[in-house]
């Protein structure tokens, strides 16, 4: 049989194939979450206060340093951890363990000062009248951010292809603050360009009709993995000397590009941090704290039951909480390798359906959530604990300054100068015996700036007399919300992503518009944006085979359109062009550019995923409670750490120190 002739070319190389298929790679183009080819990267940087200490000051690597915070440790840098020096110590403590430790005190603000924060010899033993800043650490991350998005832009325009400026809009909006430290960068389109333009059999041709074909094999044998990148080890059943498939060149590619960032981040700025790199954000998440500092860690598809395996399940994002506290009494364990040899059925029996398949899912790897950049600040709030309480409005107003100049400057940072954002509502918060606030519109007539906030404080501040009982005062707080979005806040990526049936979506903000504002300035308020579909964004922030100019799109603002149908049948033909030929879509009625056809069938296939998925991530967090308990009372801490609820808090086992 000429199968069996060992003269012809081997039947099985022949038949050989990806277990990915051209779709899975297509999604990727587009960030979909539906692909297992998805590249998650997690940045954070290493002891990050510490270092923004000694970079400030000049200090070698190796000199050991703490950042102090009256008599608490909040940030110890690696070279003072080999003296045992941890948050849990006190300075003292520290100072026992190493005497040539530096025990860098953070900037504060002093009561009587005017609202200037400096750093102070003596803020350490000043309590009373010091008010700790962060803006030292907050303007770093900033700088720490723009490096980031610099070096990915560059990845982008290095792209040949002409869709440089598409990728560098997709990406930017693939990139999640995730606290003062880390953020989260969806690599999946930058991804896909590299590897097309590397691997050419990769892009479909007119024979690749079946979407769901398997990709050809990945023309290597072994990957050329950078010494410098920890790989964590394979699943038990896989081996290293066998054949590489897709995903680890998704790795390969992305661990490079995070390999750059790290060190434009190191060349500009002199900050180390560390960088975990998956398929999704938890396991992305995991990975980056894994081999610190100044390292990277590689978590392959074929090696996440092994990676996993070794976890206590209380450690994964959103379990860290009080859901992953009464599934360790429910099951009476706390480690992934026990709950893995759970069945699905058995898990059904103690929690509901939806936190079932969800535990089920996650302890797999399989994490689904998005990166999210719409991460804008929906209040600012500074605060101060006055032991022994203050008695009098000449005290009181010294902090009222203080406050003021606070917020200032970080309305600063968010752009307010640049007219991107305003807050419309200032808040004093008073605790007597009894805690009271008080709140009025920022008059939006007025710049926003420090006198304005500080004369807004004092105005409260006497209303709050005028009720009575203001003393003795033993906390004050004031805060600023309400934001709304000015003329030219991301003007080019937001433009850029408002198209047709989205501007439509998005002109129905609730949110009442600012009569001084003209039209053009009004964009959808941020809660609006929630809920538009990101997937809509994705792909339309990339559309294939179109060369409408970017710039064209900043005109699409979303313009208060009276007919929404309208503006979505009008939007295909200003965003494409006119020489293409077109069809109506079956699903979604729009018309869309036979060029893109398939882009537009993935898209649909992605969406409905991702709208089942999200239907079923708030089903878990809306559901979280085990059927067996006998309670019936409702919201008993359903929503797990690392949920919408939980940003910001501290991890398990993490203290949180208060920034007063
Ligand atoms: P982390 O990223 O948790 O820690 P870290 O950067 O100091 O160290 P690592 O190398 O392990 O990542 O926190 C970031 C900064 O947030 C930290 O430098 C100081 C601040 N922080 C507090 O002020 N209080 C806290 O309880 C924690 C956990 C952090
Ligand atoms: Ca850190
Ligand atoms: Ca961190």
């Amino acid at each position: 049989m000429s199968s069996e002739d060992p003269l012809n070319a081997s039947p099985n190389d022949a038949v050989k194939r990806s277990r990915y298929t051209h779709r899975q790679l297509h999604l990727l183009r587009q960030g979909s979450t539906a692909t297992p080819l998805r590249a998650i990267a997690h940045i954070d940087l290493d002891a990050f206060y510490a270092q923004c200490e000694m970079v400030r000051l000049g200090l070698p690597r190796d000199t050991p340093l703490a950042v102090r915070q009256w008599e608490s440790l909040i940030a110890v840098n690696y070279a003072a951890r080999p003296f045992g020096i941890t948050r849990m110590i006190t300075a003292a403590e520290a100072r026992k363990a190493c005497p040539n430790i530096v025990l860098q005190h953070v900037a504060t603000f002093r009561e009587g000062e005017g609202g200037r924060w400096a750093y102070r010899d003596d803020s350490f033993k000043n309590i009373k009248t010091d008010k700790v800043s962060l803006d030292p650490y907050r303007a770093e991350s900033r700088k720490i951010l723009k490096t980031i998005k610099d070096e990915l832009d560059r990845w982008c325009t290095n792209e040949p292809d002409g869709e440089a400026h598409c990728f560098t809009q997709g990406l930017s909006a693939g990139l999640e603050k995730a606290s003062i430290d880390e953020v989260f960068i969806d690599l999946s389109p930058l991804v896909y360009s590299v590897l097309l333009q590397r691997y050419p059999e990769l892009r479909p041709s007119l024979q690749d009709e079946n979407r769901d074909a398997g990709l050809p094999p990945p023309p290597t044998t072994a990957v050329p993995w950078d010494p410098e990148d920890f790989l964590v080890e394979l699943d038990l059943h896989e081996r290293e000397e066998d054949d590489p498939d897709w995903d680890d060149m998704v790795m390969l590619v992305g661990a490079e590009i995070v390999r750059a960032v790290r060190r434009a981040v190191w060349d500009e700025l002199k900050y180390t941090c560390s960088a975990g790199l998956a398929r999704n954000k938890m396991l992305a998440k995991l990975g980056s704290a894994c081999n610190k500092p100044d390292k990277q860690t590689v978590v392959r598809n074929r090696a996440v039951q092994h990676f996993l395996g070794g976890y206590k399940f209380t450690q994964i994002r959103m379990l860290g909480g009080k859901l992953g506290d009464q599934i360790t009494s429910l099951f009476g364990t706390e480690q992934v390798s026990d709950l893995l040899s759970v069945p699905l059925e058995q898990l059904r029996t103690k929690l509901d359906d939806h936190t079932a398949s969800w535990l089920y899912g996650i302890i797999r790897g399989d994490d689904r959530s998005e990166v999210n950049p719409r991460t804008q600040i929906k209040s600012m709030l500074s605060a101060k604990s006055f032991r022994p309480s203050i008695n009098s409005v000449g005290q009181a107003e010294k902090w009222l300054r203080i406050f003021a100049a606070d917020i200032y400057g970080r309305l600063v940072e968010d752009g307010v100068l640049e007219n991107r954002r305003r807050p419309r509502v200032i808040t004093l918060h008073h605790r007597t015996a009894q805690s009271r606030s008080r709140q009025i519109p920022i008059p939006a007539s007025n710049a926003v700036d420090e006198n304005l906030l500080f004369e807004l404080a004092k105005t409260l501040m006497r209303q709050v007399i005028t009720d009575g009982q203001a003393w003795p005062c033993s906390n004050l707080s004031l805060s600023v919300s309400s934001f709304e979005e000015g003329v030219s806040k991301n003007k080019a990526i937001e433009g850029f992503l408002l198209r047709g049936d989205q501007a439509k979506s998005l002109s129905h903000g609730s949110r009442p518009r600012d009569p001084n504002a003209a039209a053009s300035e009004q964009l959808p308020p941020e809660k609006k944006r929630k809920t538009d579909d990101n997937g809509i964004k994705r792909f339309f922030a990339q559309p294939p085979h179109t060369d409408s100019p970017v710039v064209d799109e900043e005109s699409a603002q979303p313009q208060p359109d009276p007919d929404p149908i309208s503006a979505a049948q009008r939007s295909p033909p200003e965003v494409h062009g006119s020489a293409m030929p077109y069809y109506t879509c079956g699903r979604c009625s729009r018309s869309i550019a036979e060029l893109e056809s398939e882009e537009h069938d993935d898209w649909h296939f992605a969406k409905d995923l991702e709208l089942q998925e999200r239907q079923e991530a708030r089903d878990v967090q809306h559901q979280s409670r085990p059927t067996n308990s006998s309670s019936s009372s409702r919201g008993t801490g359903t929503r797990g750490r690392g949920g919408r609820g939980g940003r910001g808090k501290p991890e398990r086992g993490q203290m949180r120190l208060a920034f007063q």
